[in-house]
């Protein structure tokens, strides 16, 4: 029997990538006087590797391979992370990005039937929490008995830990657990971990390999707009 919900944020729960982190990512470049600016597409190439800090590194060794770090790289990434982390605030709290359809009524339903809801995010926990409460109050920080996020584990989707994390802090097998993700990383990290899954695409996601989901959505639909089954077998 089902017992609990685990869900992804950027991308699953809202659509925060391309007008938030990405512009975050592009607003602390100038701010540090660096000429690196991440285009829509270009954004879509470099999220394959998740992980703010994980993808700047990536984008360095791919596309500016010429780069004069500074002597300790690691810390510069932390630093320009950090302000990103800063200016995705920023970001959430002048231009609110809603919860996509579908996502307030199934967190209503499955607290409402007692089911349990936790959340496995690549991104940095302050860019969940302030996600969570814009779009559904204080208290619903509350209604997550885990919100694992960024670095609480080493190594970050595609490995499995995030959801291994979860379910060891919740105490529960993955047979009793759904998770909800956007994403081929998402999935991949969910699986290993034994988790079924459901997918939600988006415009980065879409044309991607969702072969091993339980079912792919475009989205999770509200009642007046019925969700549209791309692939999987719900019956007749
Ligand atoms: C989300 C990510 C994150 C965000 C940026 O992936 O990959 O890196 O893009 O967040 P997922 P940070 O939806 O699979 O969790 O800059 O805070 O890392
Ligand atoms: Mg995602």
């Amino acid at each position: 029997k089902l017992q609990a919900l685990i869900f992804d944020v950027d991308g699953t729960l809202a659509d925060t990538e391309r007008d938030g982190h990405r512009v975050a990512f592009n607003r602390t470049f100038a701010e540090a006087g660096l000429d690196w600016n991440w285009s829509i597409s270009l954004y879509g190439e470099i999220l394959e590797v998740a992980g703010g800090k994980e993808r700047i590194h990536f984008y360095l060794q791919k596309y500016r391979p010429d780069f004069q770090p500074p002597a300790d790289l690691t810390q510069f990434i932390a630093n320009l992370h950090k302000a990103k982390t800063h200016h995705y605030q920023k970001l959430l709290a002048e231009a609110v990005i809603p919860l996509r359809p579908g996502v307030k009524r199934l967190i209503d339903q499955a607290r409402s039937q007692g089911i349990r809801l936790a959340i496995a995010t690549t991104s940095a926990l302050p860019n969940a929490t302030t996600l969570l409460t814009q779009q559904l109050g204080k208290d619903s920080l509350d209604w997550f008995e885990v919100i694992a996020a960024g670095d609480i584990v080493a190594a970050k989707k595609p490995a499995p830990d995030i959801y291994q994390y979860v379910l060891r802090e919740m105490g529960l097998n993955s047979d009793v657990c759904l998770a909800f993700e956007d994403s081929h990383q998402g999935l991949i990290a969910a699986r290993k971990a034994g988790i079924q899954t459901i997918i939600t695409v988006n415009d980065y996601t879409k044309d991607r390999d969702f072969s091993d989901a339980l079912l792919v959505l475009d989205c999770l639909g509200e009642p007046e707009q019925p969700f549209r089954v791309i692939a999987g077998d719900v019956g007749d």
